[in-house]
């Protein structure tokens, strides 16, 4: 039976998935780049260079940047998302979130995150929820970003708890890969057009509900 749920942090606890994407959105105009919310997709659970790097593609000018520039480039969204995050607070929450933590602790099952996000903990902190994370990744100490399954194992074996009673939860496509690649149970949040492949998926978070997700759980 299931033992730990692994979440992701923007997306499924909180909508700062909105907050990067705005920031990207702007980094992009000052260097001639324009995106799109279905560009943006392939942003969703990809680290900060990373992104950088397809967002350059995505406008053709990824020879025009030297590593320092690109250095910059990163600081810059940062310092813009930082500047957005600010007004987090608890009523950030997404839909059912709460509620689904609440359920989960009173089952007596583990609870980890597993963000790509350096900003982890301060956008935790600023929703108040800290207290129902047994454990929750340090992004900095993960050398492989998602969709390699690093971050999932390593929140799964800080929580000692085998791969294969874990559910991870993600709103990203190269979380649910991720997650599958771990060898968890995969409960997507968003489209089936993006997110087809998750074993358990729902539009949106405020259809998530413990009982469900255990009723469908299985390895
Ligand atoms: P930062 P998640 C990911 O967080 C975001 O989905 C992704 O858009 C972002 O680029 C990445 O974190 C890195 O974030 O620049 O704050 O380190 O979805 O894995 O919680
Ligand atoms: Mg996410």
């Amino acid at each position: 039976s299931v033992e730990a749920v692994i979440f992701d942090l923007d997306g499924v606890i909180t909508d700062t998935a909105a907050y990067h994407y705005e920031a990207w959105k702007e980094l992009g105009e000052s260097i001639g780049i324009a995106i799109d919310e279905e560009f943006n997709e392939q942003l969703k659970g990809v680290s900060r260079m990373e992104s950088l790097e397809r967002l350059l593609r995505h406008g053709n000018r990824q020879d025009d940047f030297t590593e320092q520039e690109k250095e910059k480039l990163a600081t810059r969204k940062n310092e813009q998302y930082k500047r957005l995050i600010k007004r987090v607070t608890p009523d950030d929450i997404l839909p059912g979130i709460k509620q689904l933590l609440v359920d989960i602790r009173q089952d007596g099952i583990k609870i980890g995150m597993a963000s790509a996000s350096k900003n982890a903990f301060e956008v935790v902190g600023s929703l108040k929820i800290a207290e129902y994370f047994d454990y929750i990744v340090d992004s900095s100490t993960v050398s492989k970003g998602k969709p390699d399954p690093e971050i999932f194992l390593k929140a799964a074996e800080a929580l000692q708890v085998p791969s294969s009673r874990c559910i991870g939860v993600e709103d990203a496509e190269a979380g649910i890969e991720a997650i599958q690649g771990a060898g968890m149970f995969a409960v997507g949040v968003g489209k089936p057009q993006l997110l087809g492949k998750a074993d358990y998926l729902v539009e949106n978070t405020s259809l998530l509900s413990w009982p469900e997700i255990k009723k469908r759980y299985h390895h």
